[in-house]
């Protein structure tokens, strides 16, 4: 029986997607250094950019996106310095689509271009007024020339989602034609919905041969679940940035998607090394002035904390069955809060034996005991609970 409710948007059948994605298949554009760029905070100096650009690197990711070189000409010689450093990722920038930014970008040295056009009819009437008859023409002439230079070059949609489809299939189709490396899909104004985000991908997979990308903001919160969406939907390559930093409140993060597949298939981030999540979040946090948020993917302050009795205790008899991200494969360590009137007693006989005090079950359940009724006039801390311990221990020894 269907229990889905369906609304006019959606199928007439209750039938879920079928996922055309693979999942070791798939290739992270990491865009701290453009679109991160973009983040209101954001300031890289040259070296801030190369340790950036070389945590990523021993990180994992497939590609680096660098800000275009026509931004100023310091973003000019920056590109040109990452491009030069020898690293295993591919080194991407981004550019109008305009022949004398592709000249600009392929004079760099980097290993591909990033082209970018918008076909919305919002950016067509309010940004650069070209008919898509113009955009084809453009984008035609644009991508043979960088094909030629023997880079790789990707052909995106700027605000694909309130574009008519019918209109970036055909700007898509004709790049495609030229063998253009990947066309990208942009969801510029975070508006796309994961099952839209799908539909769109899967409708141009029919009309491509090349690889896919998607580009999602998350200003209502969608990024992460519409990236996933685009890869179920035949995507291939998923821009990120780290913190998800960029334009307004930016796009998909790195350590958020990383999670998402994480969870769907350990092995398909295996290739990352995961452990340096922690240290590439807070450091990007510092340059760009912010705190990492407590409640973020793997990297939160409280992302591996349990507080209540009935979680803790499941949790120290088997972590899977509160958690889905194991914290030890990303380098870090579960913590069982004890100082609250939800702790249980499980938690506190746990914190004894971290401590070394032997305490019987019921010792440990009468200062699980006054923990709650202490803590029911606010938190205790962790010394706190640990003096309590410490003193009851020491009261056996007295005795
Ligand atoms: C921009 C817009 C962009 C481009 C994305 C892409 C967007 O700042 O230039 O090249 O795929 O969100 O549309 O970031
Ligand atoms: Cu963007």
């Amino acid at each position: 029986m269907c229990r889905l409710q369906i609304t006019a948007d959606l199928p007439a059948t209750c039938d879920l997607p079928t996922p055309t994605m693979s999942l070791d298949n798939f290739s992270i554009i990491e865009s701290t250094l453009r679109e991160g760029e973009q983040f209101v905070n954001a300031f890289f100096t040259t070296p801030q950019k190369i340790r950036i650009a070389q945590m990523l690197d021993l990180f994992g990711v497939e590609y680096l996106e660098l800000t275009s070189p026509a931004a100023s000409p310091q973003s000019r010689n920056d590109c040109a310095t990452i491009a030069g450093l020898g690293l295993k990722a591919k080194i991407l920038t981004h550019t109008r689509c305009h022949m004398d930014d592709a000249k600009l970008a392929v004079d760099t040295g980097v290993d591909g271009v990033d082209v970018v056009i918008g076909t919305s009819s919002y950016l067509r009437d309010f940004s650069h007024g070209m008919s898509i008859e113009r955009i084809i023409d453009q984008a035609q002439e644009v991508v043979a020339w960088i094909k030629a230079q023997g880079v790789e070059v990707r052909f995106s949609t700027e605000d694909s989602l309130r574009s008519d489809p019918e209109d970036i299939f055909e700007v898509y189709a004709a790049v495609d034609k030229l063998g253009v490396n990947r066309v990208g899909v942009a969801d510029t104004v975070g508006v796309g919905t994961p099952l839209q985000i799908y539909r769109l991908v899967k409708a141009l997979r029919e009309h491509v041969s090349c690889d896919i990308e998607f580009h999602g903001h998350n200003d209502s919160g969608c990024a992460i679940a519409n990236a996933y969406a685009a890869l179920e939907g035949g995507a291939t390559h998923i821009d990120t940035s780290v913190l998800g930093i960029g334009e307004r409140n930016g796009i998909t993060p790195l350590g958020g998607l990383v999670a998402r597949m994480y969870a769907t298939d350990p092995e398909s981030v295996k290739k990352y090394k995961l452990n340096l999540l922690h240290d590439i979040d807070h450091i990007v946090a510092e340059l760009v002035n912010v705190d990492v948020p407590f409640n973020n993917y793997i990297t939160g302050y409280s992302a591996f904390t349990h507080k209540a009795g009935i979680h803790a205790k499941a949790v120290l008899n088997n972590p899977s069955t509160y958690e889905i991200l194991k914290p030890e494969d990303f380098g870090l360590t579960r913590y069982i809060h004890v100082g609250s009137r939800l702790t249980g007693w499980n938690s506190v006989k746990n914190r004894a034996e971290q401590l070394g005090l032997a305490l019987t079950d019921g010792e440990l359940k009468g200062i699980t005991a006054e923990i709650k009724t202490r803590s029911d006039s606010g938190t205790l801390t962790l010394d706190d609970v640990d003096t309590l311990l410490f003193e009851r221990a020491q009261n056996n020894v007295a005795v």
